[in-house]
Order: C-alpha cells, then structure tokens, then sequence
C-alpha cells in the first residue's frame, strides 16, 4: 500500500496544526456498505459522532453527498511519484478518518443566494471556490470538531497539498470514475456532482475493505460514443464544437463554430455520460443552464446575467436527447 511515511504527516502537522496521537480504535466491519450509504456505519466510537455531526454540518450548507473514507485507501491509488497524498496519521493498522466534500447542482443555488445578499462578492477572482470555502469553514465551525484536521480544496493545486478528487471520489465509494469521459459518475446524479475537498481528521477511519467499491453505471454500449466523442474534442474542439455535437446552432445560432464556445463540446460529453438516466432523474440531476455556463466558461457576464435572473441559452436549456441502445 501507498500510504504516506510518518514523516510526512509529522510536516502536515506541523503545517498550522497541532496533531496528537489518538489511541487507534479500528472496529470497522468487513462487510462494505452500499454506495451512498455515507459509509458512516463502517465507523465507531467517536469517529463514528465526528464524522455523523461534521456530514450533517456539510449536508446543511449544500454538500449533499459528503462520504467517509479512509485517507490510506486514497493514497493507494496514487502513483508512487505524486505529490497529492493525505497525511495519515493514524498508527498502523489503523486508517485515517477522511471526508470527502461533495455536492450536487443545488449548491448553484446557495451560491446565487450568497451574492445576491452581499454585491461586493462578484468582484472577487473565483467567486465560486470563495463561496464553497466559507461554506465548509462554517460547517466546520458547527461541528465544533474536537479533534486536529486539514483541509484540502480541489482547487489548491500546490504539490503536497493537492488531491486528485476524481480518485477520492472512487476510493470514497461514491462515483466511479469512467475512463471514455474522464469524469467520476453517480448512480443517481450520474457525472453531474462535483468535489469541493477533503477533509483529514486525526481519528481513526475505516477499514481499507469497509468502503464499497463504486460500480461505473454507464452502459457498456454507450462507450464506443463516448470514445469518438473525447477523440473529436480533442483534436477539434477548440475551432468546432458543431463537429462534436452534430447539431447546427449548438455553438451560434447559425451553427457557426467560435472558438470561444468550444466548452459546449465537452457540455455535450457530460451530457452523453448522462444520458442512461431515466428523464425524471436526469432532469433532477442536470445543471441549470447558468450554472453549466459559469462552470464551464467561467465568464463573469453569465454570472451577472443569473444574478439578474436573465440568462437565457437555449442551447443548454434544450438538453440531451435520450440515448437509446442500439
Ligand atoms: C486540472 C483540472 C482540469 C484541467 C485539465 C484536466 C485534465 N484532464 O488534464 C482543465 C482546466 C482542462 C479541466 C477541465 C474540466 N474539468 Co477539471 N479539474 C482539474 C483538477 C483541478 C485537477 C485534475 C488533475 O490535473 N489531476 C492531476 C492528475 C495528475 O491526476 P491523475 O489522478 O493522475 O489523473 C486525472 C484523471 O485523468 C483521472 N484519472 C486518471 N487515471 C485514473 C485512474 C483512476 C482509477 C481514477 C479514479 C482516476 C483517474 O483523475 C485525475 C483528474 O482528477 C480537478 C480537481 C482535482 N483537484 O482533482 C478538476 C476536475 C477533475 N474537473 C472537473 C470538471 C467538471 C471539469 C470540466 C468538465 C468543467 C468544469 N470545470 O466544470 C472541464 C472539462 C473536462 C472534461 N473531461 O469534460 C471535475 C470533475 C467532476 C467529475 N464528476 O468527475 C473536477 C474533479 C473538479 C471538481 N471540483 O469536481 N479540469
């Protein structure tokens, strides 16, 4: 197993926390929880009360599909060169206690909440990563955690510091990750979830076994579309996205490629990766329109335009169309 030396933890102590040893209380089962359980029955004692009263501190501000993990199962996917490890920093044969912060499209929601109640948010750099940062330093605020932690934000990219979220995602059970769109995919929000961190805390974890494997919900049949699909982004998408996507007036009314909208194409992969879910489902779990926009642009007009409630896009609002097996 990959699992991080003790020195290392030591420094990520020593970076900003204070970290005492906790005596090492693995009872975790054997028997792996369904996916989407949280995997907090996999957990016990006060791992079990932290854990269950940080999730429900998360699950109000919006992070609806938070799970428990143990930080050395993560590490174990890594390849030995990384730099993107967790600390762990529980004695052997103990694991870490890890959660993954992850959320659904409401989030978007709270999000424009958020700024509309304070204007002067919007200026900010990334807005978004400022909003889901204040979010998870309240929620652990409300959990009044009696234990050191660390907190890893999908955005932090510096070496040491940076997790590979799409391998939290599987290792934590909660979505595989399919290789034909590179994103991790949900049995019920299928790729349209995203990840916001991981927090570390010094209790024991899980056991490595204890954690289900996620199994990858895309049908097999639907691989081949989306091999031909990532092929054509990328070589192409970059001047036409209307290649990728067949369909005229995707990019421009007119169908005209610009090379600024070639986010579209990779809008038309996820769509596809989404495509197996029942309509009722997908309807639920797809993006707004703006929030699609915003991610996958990251252009302040369409930001201001939700704020103002105006954005309109009739491209995204159409959606996809519903793969059928051939
Ligand atoms: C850098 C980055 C980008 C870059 C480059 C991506 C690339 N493939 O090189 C750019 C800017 C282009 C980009 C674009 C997008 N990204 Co991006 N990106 C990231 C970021 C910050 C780091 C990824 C990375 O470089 N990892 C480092 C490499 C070395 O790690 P790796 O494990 O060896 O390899 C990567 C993958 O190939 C995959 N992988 C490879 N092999 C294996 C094997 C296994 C077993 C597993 C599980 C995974 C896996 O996992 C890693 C990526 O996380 C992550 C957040 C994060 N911290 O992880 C988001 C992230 C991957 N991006 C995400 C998204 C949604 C996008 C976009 C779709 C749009 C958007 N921003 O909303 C677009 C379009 C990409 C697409 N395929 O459709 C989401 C994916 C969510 C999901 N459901 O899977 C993430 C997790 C961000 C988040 N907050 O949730 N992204």
């Amino acid at each position: 197993m990959n699992t991080r030396p003790p020195e290392q933890s030591i420094a990520t102590a020593a970076n900003g926390h204070v970290l005492t040893s906790t005596a090492a209380t693995n009872t975790a089962t054997s028997t792996a929880p369904a996916a989407g359980s949280k995997n907090l029955a996999s957990l016990s004692g006060q791992s079990q009360q932290v854990a269950t009263s940080l999730i429900s501190a998360l699950e109000a501000r919006g992070f609806d599909l938070c799970t428990v993990f143990p930080a050395e199962r993560y590490n174990a996917t890594l390849p030995d060169h990384t730099h993107m490890h967790l600390p762990t920093l529980q004695p052997a044969p103990a694991t870490t206690l890890a959660v993954l912060v992850a959320h659904s499209r409401g989030q978007w929601a709270r999000f424009l909440a958020d700024l509309r109640a304070d204007p002067a948010h919007p200026r900010l750099t990334d807005p978004w990563d400022a909003f889901l940062a204040r979010e998870i330093t309240a929620a652990l605020g409300t959990a009044k955690l009696p234990v050191t932690h660390d907190v890893r934000y999908s955005w932090d990219l510096a070496p040491g510091r940076m997790v590979a979220m799409q391998r939290a995602a599987e290792a934590s059970g909660l979505a595989a990750w399919d290789a034909g769109c590179c994103l991790n995919v949900h049995d019920t929000f299928g790729p349209w979830l995203a990840f916001a961190a991981v927090v570390v805390l010094n209790l024991p974890g899980p056991a490595v076994d204890a954690v289900p494997t996620p199994r990858n919900p895309i049908p097999a049949s639907l691989q081949a579309h989306l091999a031909t699909t990532m092929e054509l982004l990328k070589n192409q998408a970059p001047l036409s996205c209307h290649v990728v996507t067949g369909k005229p007036g995707v990019c421009h009314g007119d169908g005209t490629p610009d090379p600024d909208e070639a986010w579209r194409g990779w809008v038309y992969l996820r769509d596809l990766a989404a495509s197996w879910l029942p309509r009722e489902a997908l309807q639920r779990a797809r993006y707004t329109p703006d929030q699609i926009a915003y991610h996958y642009s990251k252009d302040t007009t369409v930001l201001k335009r939700a704020l103002e409630g105006k954005f309109v896009d009739r491209a995204l609002e159409q959606g996809p169309e519903p793969w059928v097996e051939k």
